[in-house]
C-alpha cells in the first residue's frame, strides 16, 4: 500500500484528494494546523474524515516539517498548504512569503535529508503569470506575478525545479488555474457569489457586494484538477505542467450562469463602480460594485494551454464554467434551504456523477 502525505489536507484541494487518493487503495495522512476552526468540515462532506490519519504541521515551523518527513515514510507528498487567498497576501505579504516560498523549501530541504526517493507535487498557480504577456499561458510563458502572493508562489516554484535539477529529485510543479468546487472558501469570488445568490433565491434581502467584474478567470472543477496532480506524480520523469479548461470567463458572467442556474434573471446596469444588477422577477438589487473589494494590482485575464498534460499525463477537465457554476450554486441553495434546487438534482449527486462521468470540454 502506497503512503501519500498531503499538506493542507482540509481545505477544498486536499479533501478532494485525500478523497481520490484513498479511493486508489493509498494510506492517507494529512495535515492541519492546531488552531483551525472547523477542520475537518470538508473531509465530513465527501464522507472521508475517519479514513484520513490528520496530523498538525505549520509551514512555517521547520523543525515540526523535519519531523514529519523524518518519521512518515512516505512515497508521495503533495504541497497543498498555503495561505491561498491572494487579496490578504498584499495584509500579510511577509507571513504569506514565510508560507507559501520558504515552507516549501523547508519541505524540500527534509525531503532531500529524510526521504530523498519521495515523489513530491508543489501547487504552483497561474497567478505567477499576472500581468500576462502571451495567451493562451502554457509552461513556457515568462512570470510577471502582480501580488505578494503570486511572488511567493513563483519562488516556491523556482525552488522546486532547482531541488529536481540540483539533487535529481522527482519534485513536479502544476501550474494550476482557478479551479473551484461546493467547498471552495467562503472568501473567493465563485463561492461569494454562489453563497449570495443561493440566499436571494431562498427569499432573503440580499446584496452580494463585488469588486472587479470585469476580471476573467480560466474556472475548472477541484475535482478534475487532483487527478492531474496525483499523474503528475506517476510519470517517470518528474516536470512542470498546466491544468487549465482553455476558456475564460468574466466574474460578470459567472453570476450569470450561477443566477440562471437557480431560475434568476438578472438586469445589469451601470458602469464601473456604479454598476449593478437587479433580478428581473423582484426589481431588487442583488449585485453592487463596492470598490473595496479592488485589488491593489489586478490579474485582467488568464486562459491557460494545458496541451502538455492532455498529452502527456492523458488528463482532461471535464466540467465547463456553466456547469461549474450551477453545481456550486445547487449545493448552495440546497444547504440555505434544505430543499432540493429548482432545476437540478440534489448537489450530493450531482458531485459523484460530475466526476464520474467521461465528458469532455470542446
Ligand atoms: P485552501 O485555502 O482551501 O487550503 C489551503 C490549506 O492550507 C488549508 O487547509 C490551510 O489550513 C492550510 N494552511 C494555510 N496556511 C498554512 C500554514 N502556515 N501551515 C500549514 N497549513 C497551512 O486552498 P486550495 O485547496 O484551494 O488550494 C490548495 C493549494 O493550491 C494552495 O497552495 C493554493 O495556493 C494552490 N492553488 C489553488 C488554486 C485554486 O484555484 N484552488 C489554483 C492554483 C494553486 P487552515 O484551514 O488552517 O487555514
Ligand atoms: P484568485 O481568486 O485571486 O484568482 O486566486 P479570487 O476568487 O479571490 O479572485 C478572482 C478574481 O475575482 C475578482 N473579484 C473578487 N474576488 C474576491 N475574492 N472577492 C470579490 O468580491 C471580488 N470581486 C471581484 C478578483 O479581483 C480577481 O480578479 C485563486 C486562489 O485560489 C489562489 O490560491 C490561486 O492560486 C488562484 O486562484 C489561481
Amino acid at each position: 500500500m502506497k503512503k501519500a502525505l498531503i499538506t493542507g489536507v482540509a481545505g477544498q484541494d486536499g479533501a478532494y484528494l485525500a478523497q481520490l487518493l484513498l479511493s486508489k487503495g493509498y494510506e492517507v495522512t494529512g495535515t492541519i494546523r492546531r488552531n483551525s476552526l472547523d477542520e475537518l468540515e470538508r473531509l465530513r462532506r465527501l464522507g472521508i474524515a475517519e479514513r484520513v490519519q490528520v496530523v498538525c504541521a505549520e509551514l512555517t515551523d521547520a523543525n515540526n516539517i523535519t519531523r514529519l518527513i523524518r518519521d512518515g515514510r512516505y512515497d508521495e507528498i503533495y504541497n497543498l498548504a498555503a495561505q491561498s487567498f491572494v487579496g490578504s497576501s498584499w495584509d500579510q505579504p511577509i507571513y504569506t512569503s514565510d508560507v507559501n516560498a520558504i515552507g516549501v523549501v523547508r519541505l524540500l530541504d527534509a525531503i532531500r535529508t529524510f526521504s530523498p526517493e519521495a515523489r513530491f507535487y508543489q501547487a504552483s498557480t497561474s497567478e505567477m503569470f499576472g500581468r500576462v504577456r502571451e495567451t493562451p499561458q502554457n509552461e513556457m510563458t515568462a512570470f510577471y506575478p502582480r501580488s505578494p502572493y503570486g511572488v511567493a508562489k513563483a519562488y516556491g516554484h523556482y525552488i522546486t525545479m532547482n531541488y529536481r535539477e540540483s539533487f535529481g529529485m522527482h519534485a513536479s510543479s502544476g501550474i494550476l488555474f482557478n479551479h473551484e468546487s461546493p467547498l471552495r472558501g467562503p472568501e473567493f469570488v465563485t463561492r461569494k457569489i454562489t453563497l449570495g445568490l443561493a440566499r436571494i433565491a431562498a427569499g432573503e434581502d440580499h446584496v452580494i457586494e463585488l469588486g472587479n467584474l470585469d476580471a476573467e478567470r480560466d474556472w475548472g472543477f477541484a475535482g478534475d484538477y487532483v487527478e492531474g496532480m496525483w499523474r503528475m506524480l506517476q510519470q517517470d520523469q518528474a516536470d512542470d505542467y498546466v491544468l487549465a479548461t482553455g476558456v475564460t470567463t468574466s466574474i460578470r458572467d459567472f453570476v450569470g450562469f450561477a443566477a440562471a442556474a437557480l431560475g434568476l434573471s438578472l438586469d445589469w446596469q451601470g458602469k464601473g463602480d456604479k454598476e449593478t444588477a437587479t433580478d428581473t422577477a423582484t426589481g431588487r438589487r442583488i449585485v453592487e460594485v463596492n470598490p473595496a473589494f479592488f485589488r491593489p494590482a489586478e490579474v485582467d485575464q488568464l486562459i491557460g494551454d494545458a496541451s502538455k498534460a492532455r498529452k502527456v499525463l492523458g488528463w482532461c477537465p471535464m466540467v465547463e464554467v456553466a456547469e461549474l457554476a450551477g453545481m456550486m450554486a445547487r449545493a448552495d441553495y440546497e444547504d440555505a434551504t434544505g430543499e432540493q434546487a429548482r432545476n437540478g438534482v440534489p448537489a450530493a449527486v450531482a458531485l459523484r456523477d460530475l466526476s464520474d462521468q467521461p465528458r469532455h470540454l470542446s
